[in-house]
């Protein structure tokens, strides 16, 4: 295959002269000559570009080594042997510390509505100015190759290409993080990955460390709650909620400055897994997010997210029994509404994943003039250590000049050279001021006193005394339990049921019973209630006494729009319809149900025992899009069973089928059945409620697929 290093075409930065598509066309076919074997040697192609070392050297057999005669080894002059294995042995650069599993496309940020009155950044001056942006989302704990759907918090890393250089919002899917200072990062990560000394376990919670970790530190304990509730089991990235997390500052055109907390709303609702589901799919499909994110926008459906803001008033601020410097803290949307302020669409997949998605360097210390950052503590660590990060993964200083990372704006300053420079600055001006360009020669860029970057100057707006230096937390940072006890009391009831489930789940991979304990500890300063429930999953006889606290937990009003099921978008878009074609289905019935499914905005996918397909009631063949053994229904959001006689008797016998029954039935979705499918699902000891339906009833089936029979689960998992 020909390599090419072409740019980005709209990437200014990049060294002209190596678009190396087709630069070299072979005029003629590749004329081969038969090895000594006779065998043919190489394909021939006369449309492909030629095949050169990466000095440009054409080559004439990409198959074979040079060799001391057909049988004898192979030479050390072997110039294109020698790079093509030096190179290949060099492929890999180190894998993220955290974040290494992701997932990335790319897209466009239109302003819906301009804000001037907060920030003189230029994106924002004008309703409908438009940039392009990159998107990583990623898992946290688990290596660049470990599966997409653990239990585990997702990165939402934006990165915006404006025309005064790139912003970064490098966000999570939850509105809180685990820690309020950047001190304690290291052991956060060290405690939830695998375990040092065993190697496992692989992208997982469930473990003693982790769990020694929280119970020592309960200003983890709010974060910990999001990750055993629904969110962190997303069921697509498409359908997950952003947030900037940190309190960010924007400045307007008079050094106004105002606190903003940044939040990106899912066009598609937010929809999760079941614990059953995710860890199920960690077999089915390793790659459940990549393919559902990259299938989505290579059939045009496109996702989208609405940018919004909460803008902060101090005076409000200083109301509140939690600091809004506090990582730890959410604002909750029904005291500070979010306000939309643009949307953003993914319309292209990447074109390689190693240029792009190894490639891509988040920066949160990148941002806009009109923007800034607050003083909590956590952003601030942070603004050293992705830069710091960079140089150890991309391996020089110049990362900036990759394509994917290069602002597609003009970019001039003195730094010079370093590994893998790109650039071929012109004159001898390389330092500032210099009176070069007096000289008539070039003398290089100037600073901009009035449309530069400026740091704001009301460093203590929140009442901080700057005068002391300390190693202290502020008091306002000590309340540990009243916001998770509040997000508890805010979700539905399936919800809070899966939270307990979850805490079971992972406390009963914690070997130590003094961790557990510990943990059953601070849980009851949150709700003890739900300390009882988790006591009773682990087989506990006696609660622990409860944790000594810095603060008691107060009772904060339930903020409903932290739950999903009780604002969730229930409609059929973007959903995955699935369908188990028997021979002999009713050929009309499908029809309408695909049909119906793409009116609605939904994909559908065709199943059967046999890839090639199954003959339908009219004769005509359905080829499948999987072959039931290797998709089961778990990948689905709903699913029809429709088969004639022929194709019955083949079914249900098929412990695939059986299972496909079973296990939509189990995973709570709508079942749309042919009185044969009734049987499969009989036999596979199924049951019958409002979301078993006829197979023909195509409407009622399609409107089900952003929905899950709730009720179901009380039967089949009853929750501690
Ligand atoms: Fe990160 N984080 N982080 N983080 N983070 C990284 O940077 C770090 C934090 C987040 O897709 C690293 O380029 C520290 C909060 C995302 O490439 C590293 C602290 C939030 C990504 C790093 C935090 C995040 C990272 C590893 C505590 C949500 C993936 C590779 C002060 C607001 C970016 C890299 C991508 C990645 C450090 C806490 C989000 C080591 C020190 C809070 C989405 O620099």
């Amino acid at each position: 295959m020909a390599q090419s290093n072409t740019p980005a075409k709209t990437n200014p930065a990049s060294a002209p002269g190596h678009d190396g598509t087709n630069s070299n066309p072979i005029s003629a076919t590749f004329t081969q000559e038969t090895g000594n074997g006779g065998e043919i040697q190489q394909m021939t192609d006369d449309t492909a570009a030629r095949l050169t070392t990466n000095h440009g050297l054409p080559i004439s057999d990409n198959q074979n080594s040079l060799r001391a005669g057909t049988r004898g080894p192979t030479l050390l002059e072997d110039l294109v042997l020698r790079e093509k294995i030096f190179h290949f042995d060099h492929e890999r650069i180190p894998e993220r510390i955290v974040h290494a599993r992701g997932s990335v496309a790319h897209g466009t940020f239109t302003v819906s509505k301009a804000i001037p009155e907060l920030t003189r950044a230029a994106l924002f001056q004008k309703k409908g100015n438009i940039c392009d942006v990159f998107v990583r989302f990623s898992t946290v704990a688990g290596g660049a190759g470990s599966v997409d759907t653990p239990r585990d918090i997702r990165g939402f890393a934006v990165k915006f290409y404006t025309e005064e250089g790139n912003w970064d919002l490098v966000g999570n899917n939850t509105p809180i993080f685990f820690i309020q200072d950047a001190m304690k990062f290291p052991d956060l990560v060290h405690s939830v990955k695998m375990e040092a000394d065993r190697g496992y376990p692989q992208a997982a919670s469930a473990h003693d460390t982790f769990w020694d970790f929280v119970s020592l530190m309960p200003e983890t304990l709010h974060n910990v709650m999001w990750a055993m509730s629904d969110r962190g089991i997303p069921r697509s990235l498409r359908f997950m909620e952003g947030f900037g997390i940190h309190t960010f500052r924007l400045i307007n055109a008079e050094g106004k400055g105002s606190f903003v907390r940044y939040h990106w709303k899912p066009r598609l609702g937010i929809q999760s897994l079941i614990w059953d589901e995710s860890a199920k799919l960690q077999g089915a499909d390793n790659d459940f997010h990549r393919r559902d994110l990259y299938e989505a926008i290579e059939a045009g459906s496109y996702p989208e997210w609405d940018l919004g803001i909460q803008v902060i008033d101090p005076e409000w601020a200083a109301r509140q029994p939690y600091d809004i410097l506090d990582a730890t803290k959410l604002i909750p949307e029904e005291e500070v509404p979010v306000q939309l302020i643009g949307t953003m669409t993914l319309n292209r997949n990447p074109d390689n994943h190693f240029a792009e998605n190894d490639q891509v360097a988040f920066l949160p210390s990148n941002i806009l003039p009109g923007m800034d950052f607050s003083a909590d503590p956590l952003l601030q660590g942070r603004l050293f250590s992705y830069l710091d990060t960079q140089k150890s993964r991309l391996g020089t200083t110049n990362f900036h000049q990759i394509p994917i990372n290069a602002p597609r704006c003009p970019m001039h300053n003195f730094q010079r050279d370093g590994m893998m420079q790109t650039q071929i600055p012109k004159g001898r001006a390389n330092y500032e001021p210099n009176s070069l360009a007096k000289a008539g020669e070039i003398g290089g860029p100037r600073a901009d006193a009035k449309g530069g970057f400026r740091s704001t100057t009301d460093s203590d707006a929140l009442g901080n005394d700057p005068t002391q230096k300390v190693r202290l937390r502020s008091e306002t940072f000590a309340d540990h339990y009243s916001q998770p006890r509040m997000f508890l009391r805010s979700l539905s009831k399936p919800e809070l049921d899966h939270v307990v489930g979850a805490l079971v789940f992972e406390l009963s991979k914690v070997s130590i019973k003094a961790i557990r304990e510990a943990v059953l500890a601070q849980l009851r300063n949150i709700d003890d209630e739900v300390a009882k429930r988790v006591a009773n999953g682990l087989g506990m006889d006696k609660l622990p006494d409860a944790a000594p606290a810095a603060r008691k937990a107060v009772d904060l009003p339930p903020s409903p729009a932290l739950s999903i099921l009780k604002h969730k978008a229930p409609a059929p878009k973007g959903r995955k319809l699935g369908i188990l074609v028997g021979d002999g289905a009713d050929a009309a019935a499908v029809k309408k149900l695909q049909d119906e499914a793409r009116t609605a905005g939904a994909s559908c996918m065709i199943i059967s025992q046999k890839i090639g397909g199954a003959k339908l009631s009219d004769g005509s063949v359905l080829p499948a899009d999987g072959q039931l053994a290797g998709t089961p229904s778990l990948i689905f959001d709903a699913v029809v069973i429709t088969t004639g006689k022929e194709g019955y008797d083949a079914l249900i016998n098929d412990p695939a089928a059986l299972e496909f029954a079973a296990l939509a039935w189990s995973h709570l979705k709508a079942l749309g059945l042919c009185p044969g499918g009734r049987k499969l699902l009989d036999k596979a000891n199924g049951g019958q409620d409002e979301f078993t339906l006829d197979h023909k009833d195509a409407k009622g089936v399609v409107a089900k697929l952003a929905d899950r029979a709730w009720d179901r689960e009380e039967d089949l998992r009853p929750a501690p």
